[in-house]
C-alpha cells in the first residue's frame, strides 16, 4: 500500500512538476521580493518573510524584533502603524432619499466626517468636519501596534453631520488592513451607494519598546 501510494505521489509529481520540489525563485524572477527556502518570492515584506528585494533570502524575524518595511530588514522593537483618513468622494445627491436628494436642507454639500475605532486603540478616533463632496483630513488618525492591525478588523464609519436632525450616515464598515497595504502606505475602499472612494494613508515608526 505505500508503495502504491509512493508510485501515485511520483506520477502526480510528474503530471505537476511546479506542485512538487522547489522551482527557482531568482534575482530575475523576484527583482521587487525576496525569496523564501521554498523558492517562493514574497513580494510583501512582513515579519515571517523579511529581505532586500531582487531576490535576496527572506528571513523570519526573531521575537521581539519585526520586519522594517523601507530598510526591508528585520529590527529590534515593535512597529507601530498610524492610520490616517485622507479623502473620499461623495455622491452629490442623497441615493436613500427620491423626494429630497440634497444631503442638507439648503442645497450646500455635506458635512463629512470620518470615525474609526482602531483594534486595541483605548477610544474612537474623529476627523474634523469638511464641507465638501470631495472631503480631505488631515487629523482623526489612530496609531496602533501593526501586528494587532493585521489581526483585526478596523470600525469605519462616515457620515454628513446635521445640526438640526440626526446624522446623515453614509455607511459603516469593517476593513481588514492586509500586508499588501502596510508594504504599499495606503488603501482605498467604497461604501456602497455614498461613497464612492475613501483613501486612507498608512505611515509607520519603529521604536525599541
Ligand atoms: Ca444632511
Ligand atoms: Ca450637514
Amino acid at each position: 500500500m505505500n508503495r502504491l501510494a509512493s508510485v501515485l505521489l511520483a506520477l502526480t509529481c510528474a503530471l505537476l512538476l511546479p506542485a512538487c520540489g522547489p522551482s527557482e525563485c531568482t534575482p530575475d524572477n523576484c527583482r521587487d521580493g525576496c525569496c523564501t527556502a521554498e523558492a517562493e518570492c514574497i513580494r510583501e515584506q512582513r515579519d515571517d518573510a523579511c529581505g532586500l528585494r531582487g531576490g535576496a533570502a527572506c528571513e523570519g524575524c526573531a521575537s521581539g524584533s519585526v520586519c522594517h518595511l523601507q530598510r526591508q530588514s528585520c529590527v529590534v522593537g515593535v512597529m507601530r502603524t498610524q492610520v490616517q483618513p485622507i479623502r473620499a468622494s461623495i455622491l452629490d445627491f442623497n441615493p436613500w432619499d427620491e423626494e429630497d436628494p440634497d444631503w442638507d436642507l439648503d442645497g450646500s454639500p455635506p458635512d463629512v466626517v470620518v470615525e474609526m475605532r482602531c483594534p486595541s486603540a483605548p477610544e474612537r478616533s474623529r476627523t474634523e468636519t469638511v464641507q465638501s463632496l470631495e472631503p480631505r483630513w488631515s487629523s482623526g488618525s489612530c496609531e496602533v501596534v501593526s501586528s494587532n492591525l493585521l489581526k483585526n478588523p478596523i470600525e469605519i464609519s462616515i457620515f454628513d453631520v446635521d445640526d438640526f436632525s440626526l446624522d446623515d450616515e453614509f455607511g459603516t464598515i469593517h476593513y481588514q488592513v492586509t500586508p499588501a497595504d502596510l508594504n504599499r502606505g495606503w488603501f482605498e475602499i467604497d461604501i456602497p451607494e455614498a461613497v464612492t472612494s475613501l483613501t486612507f494613508f498608512l505611515s509607520h515608526t519603529y521604536s525599541e519598546h
